[in-house]
Parts: structure tokens; sequence; C-alpha cells
């Protein structure tokens, strides 16, 4: 047609790059306390206006406003408290045992803590959750043994996988942390079918599912959305938004105009969109939407908002595609930080404490380190070689009997 302008692709570009001032200016974030609680069974068409709001409980001040504050003792906070610290120092020993050679692979969530911990501690000890890399907290929240992470971290002979996944993609069905698949997203649509079979069954159990927000652009997101909503399945299903997959920003997956917690308008169920870096705000949200899958009321969408504060994986250097600085201008906060803060302003902690706790978990973590160093690192020890014929087939194959034999062992 003649007078049309050329059609043009958009292509979203982040608000700064490498040797750019970090600008968040786009976000919207509300002040603590100003939503507010609904109850948890409302209808859905009462909801609507959440996925738009900004859920957050602790103030600038580290003081718990408003009427999600969840009743939780001091002591569990600081349980809480303890488990992200011993997250960060885990992962940032994990990260130098990488450097040291010790392992192949290892992927950090410093920032995201509070999202793993406190789900790990809010939902019950039944409840299946349907993990990323990105949630090992929720491992340490439960007690996981460290020296057992450590063992499948360097896939030495104790390697409680024997060698059969990455070093970080851990299987602990005793801890409700169902098998961590490294197809990003494929986990998604597990925890709404292990969901409906626990509705199907007559069960009590619910289930949470974990996703980035890179991966809501793949189809397993939309699928799992269009089977939980109908079936109304016992289940939550997580965005952790954390800003950036890999090299690429939330934009590319349609964070610019819309909310992640937005998505689920279009499928019929409530969206919450949660400050992620506020522990006690991803405990009410983790309740809320709990006490309303427990009462056959269905599944919730929830997005939390954090930032990745790391790089992606040992693989990934971030300063090639982001200002190197970004992560202390994000305006949420570090989670630990904020949850120290509550805790010492309600009298509950200290800073002596604290300095006294990290160093406690920093022994037992160089004990536990120790141990599995001497049944060996990267290389130095394996799994043994016939562990990679059992549990493949209930039934001995012709063809496994055939390579074993070839093997000799
Ligand atoms: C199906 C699939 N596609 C691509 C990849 C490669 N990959 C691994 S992690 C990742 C980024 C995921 O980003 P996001 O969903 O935001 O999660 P985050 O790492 O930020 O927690 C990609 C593309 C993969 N592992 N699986
Ligand atoms: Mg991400």
């Amino acid at each position: 047609m003649s007078g049309s302008l050329p059609l043009r692709l958009f292509v979203p570009e982040p608000s700064a790059r490498p040797g750019d001032i970090p600008d968040f200016s786009h976000l919207r974030f509300d002040p603590a306390g100003a939503v507010a609680r609904p109850d948890p069974c409302s209808a859905e068409s009462t909801l609507r206006h959440l996925p738009y709001a900004l859920l957050r409980i602790l103030d600038e001040e580290g003081k718990a406003v408003g009427d999600w504050v969840p009743d939780v003792s001091a002591d569990v906070l600081i349980a809480g408290l303890r488990a992200m610290v011993q997250t960060r120092l885990f992962e940032d020993r994990m990260f130098r045992a990488h450097r040291q050679g010790k392992t192949s692979f290892f992927m950090k969530s410093t920032g995201e803590e509070a999202i793993g911990v406190a789900q790990a501690m809010a939902l019950a000890p039944g409840d299946m959750c349907f993990p990323t890399y990105r949630v090992q907290g929720w491992l340490i929240a439960r007690g996981y043994p460290m020296e057992q992470m450590i063992h499948q971290i360097y896939s030495n002979e104790k390697d409680p996988l024997k060698g059969r996944q990455l070093p970080i993609l851990y299987s602990a069905r005793d801890y409700g942390f169902y098998s961590l698949s490294g197809n990003v997203g494929s986990r998604f649509g597990h925890a709404v079918g292990w969901a409906m079979a626990s509705a199907y069954k007559g069960d009590t159990r619910i289930a949470l599912g974990y996703i980035g927000d890179g991966t809501t652009a793949e189809g397993d997101f939309h699928e799992a959305l269009t089977f939980a909503a109908v079936y109304r399945a016992p289940v939550i299903l997580a965005v952790t938004n954390n800003q950036w997959a890999i090299s690429t920003f939330s934009g590319i997956a349609g964070a610019e105009h819309v909310t992640f917690a937005a998505k689920a308008l279009a499928y019929g169920i409530p969206g919450l969109r949660v400050d992620g870096n506020d522990f006690l705000a991803v405990w009410a949200a983790t309740e809320w939407a709990a006490a309303r899958a427990r009462a056959n009321g269905g599944a919730t969408l929830i997005e939390f908002v954090t930032y990745r504060a790391s790089g992606h994986s040992t693989s990934d250097d971030p300063t090639k595609y982001r200002p190197a600085d970004e992560a202390a201008h994000w305006p949420l906060g570090d989670p630990v930080v904020r949850l120290k803060a509550h805790l010492i302003g309600r009298g509950d902690w200290s800073e002596e404490r604290h300095v006294q706790m990290e160093a406690e978990l920093t022994e037992a973590l160089r004990t536990a380190q120790r141990a599995a160093d001497a049944v060996g690192t990267l290389g130095k020890s394996k799994p043994p070689l016939s562990e990679m014929f059992e549990g493949v087939f209930k039934e001995p194959d012709w063809r496994v009997i055939e390579q074993r034999r070839e093997l000799g062992i």
C-alpha cells in the first residue's frame, strides 16, 4: 500500500547497561502496609487489584506494618534469619570451591534467599515443592545435611544422586523437594499435576511450583496455569522475578507493561505481587495462598519481586551486560539485612548475636566441607561405574546387561 510506514519490530532494552547509572525508576513500589489483606477464600473477582500492587510488610525502619503481618514467633524468625545466612555462606563457599577446581558448576541465590527459606518454613512438612536451582535455601531451612549437598556438588563417591544430576540439581523427597530439572519450566506443570493428584486422592497436601521470570515465556508456564485454573488444583505457583534470565532482562519476557502476577487475571485465579526481599511478606503471601488451596479455593500465582545479586552461575560474568553496581541500587534492599534489622528493632536480636551466629555457621560449614573434601573433590572420587546401570529399568534389560558385560562390571 502506498503511503504506509515500513513496519518495525520493537525490542525492549534494559534501563541501564554497563557503565550507566542503575535505574529502577520504572518499577512501582507501594509502601509497606498499603495493601489490605482480603480473606483467603474471597471470590477471585474481588482480588483483581492485587497483581498491580506490591505486598510489603517491613517498612524502611524494619517495622512490620499492616494487616498482612503474620503471627510468627521471634524464635521462628530467628531460625529463618539463620537459614538465610547459612544459605549465603554456603553458596559463597561453594562458589569458591568452583574457582578452586573442586566442582564443575555452581549457582547462587544471593539476594533471593527469603523466598525459598520462608516458603519452606511456612508450608507443612508433607507439602511438595517443585524447585528451581534458585531456591536451595529451602533445603537448608529444612535441615538437609550440608555435607550431603557438598558430596553432590563435588560429584564424588558419596553423591546421593550418584552422578546422575548436575552438581546443584538436588532431589530430596523427604524434605519436600522434588527432583530439580535442568530444563527450566518443566517442573511447573509437574507441580500442578502433583497437586491435582493430591486432590484426586482426597489427600490434604498441597504443591508449590517455582519458575523464573524468563521462563514464564515458555509454554510450560501457560499450560500449567490452564490446568491449575480449570481443575482448581491445590497449588501455589511462584514466579521468582529477579529481573534477569542469564543476560536477558525481564522485559524480554514481557515485564514492561504488565506484571507477572497479572498473568493470573487471564486464567481467573488470584495473582499476588510480593516484595520477595521481605521475609514476612513472603511468609504471609504463602500462608494466604496455602489457606486458599487447602480450602479447595484452587491455585494462586505469586510473583516475588526480587533481584539476582550474583551472576547467573559460575559460567556467567554479569558486568558484560548490566552495571556492576546494580545490585547495590536495588530499591527493595537485602532480605538478610532487612529481617535482621526487624529483629533487632523488636529487641529479639543483636549485632553481637549475629556475628556469633555467622561464626558458628562458618565453622559448621567448614567441618562439612572438610568431610566432603576427604571423600574427594571433582574427579578425585566418583560414584562407582556400575551405578549407571542401576535403577534404570524395573526388570533387567538385555541392552543394559550386555553393556555391563562389555565393561566387565
Ligand atoms: C528449556 C530450557 N531452555 C533454556 C535453558 C537455558 N537456561 C538455563 S537458565 C536460563 C535462564 C532462566 O532465567 P529465569 O527463568 O529468569 O530464572 P533465573 O535463572 O533468573 O532464576 C536459561 C535460558 C534451559 N536450561 N532449559
Ligand atoms: Mg530470572
